[in-house]
């Protein structure tokens, strides 16, 4: 039997990690949710944001990613970060929940609803530069009637496969009527990522851009990059 001091016990519920003798505190965590069409790069990102913030992790303590026609991941997947933010910030992994091979597609909204709550989350709404489509320009709305929020509120665009741009990438994004629109309705915070990249920088970058930063991570470092890699 585990005594209250014991060593990390980790629990398996429901495909999340309660780390600890208890349940952390609900209003002492943060959550980072990763929502996005098949394909776009969501498990990569989650994957770039762990690995920054522990560069031992291995394959398995990561999400599964890969190339594929269909879904890869299908459902909700969750990882705790323990470090360096003062708290512990959990990523939330999710499947393409309009994808017409998803089959308990509300039942894993409903286990996403968990995690997406107003104050307590950052949503990384994932696209992949330069392929905008219809079913993209849909998606912010699909995603807020299914939560029952205006999620756009705590909404970061997070484009991927940013090594295709170089230099100065602001032109060619704003030159996306449609995109644009979508980063516009989410208070023009986005982000460009290369997922096969593994400079810390740009994932330190990203967590910047979170609303209200400051007052969420009053503990994160000064000098992060530091903190990411200890
Ligand atoms: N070059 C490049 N490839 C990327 C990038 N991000 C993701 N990929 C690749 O795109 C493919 C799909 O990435 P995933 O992260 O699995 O996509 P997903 O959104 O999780 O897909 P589902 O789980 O099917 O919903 C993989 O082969 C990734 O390696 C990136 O920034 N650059
Ligand atoms: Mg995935």
């Amino acid at each position: 039997m585990l005594s209250m001091t014991g060593l990390l016990a980790v629990v398996r519920s429901t495909s999340y990690l309660i780390l600890g003798s208890a349940a952390v505190e609900p209003n002492k965590r943060f959550d980072i949710i990763l929502l996005g069409l098949t394909g776009t790069g969501k498990s990569s990102s989650g994957n770039t944001i762990l690995t920054a913030g522990n560069p031992r992790l291995q394959p398995e303590q990561l999400f599964r990613s890969q190339s594929s026609s269909v879904p890869v991941t299908c459902r909700c997947e969750v990882k705790t970060m323990q470090k360096p933010f003062g708290k512990p910030v959990r990523v939330i992994d999710t499947p393409d929940f309009f994808h017409s091979q998803m089959k308990d597609s509300e039942l894993q909204i409903e286990e996403c609803k968990k995690f997406c709550r107003p104050g307590q989350c950052v949503v990384l709404l994932v696209f992949q530069l330069g392929r905008f489509t219809r079913e993209d320009q849909e998606l912010l709305e699909k995603l807020e009637d299914k939560f029952g929020w205006r999620i756009r509120e705590s909404t970061i665009i997070l484009l991927t496969h940013g090594e295709d741009l170089k230099g100065d990438w602001g032109p060619s994004i704003k030159a996306d009527t449609e995109l644009w629109n979508t980063i516009e309705a989410c208070g023009s915070r986005y982000h460009v990522i290369s997922n096969k990249s593994k400079k810390v920088k740009q994932v330190i970058d990203l967590l910047k851009k979170i609303p209200d930063f400051k007052n969420i991570f009053p503990d994160f470092r000064s000098s992060p990059i530091n903190c990411f890699q200890s």
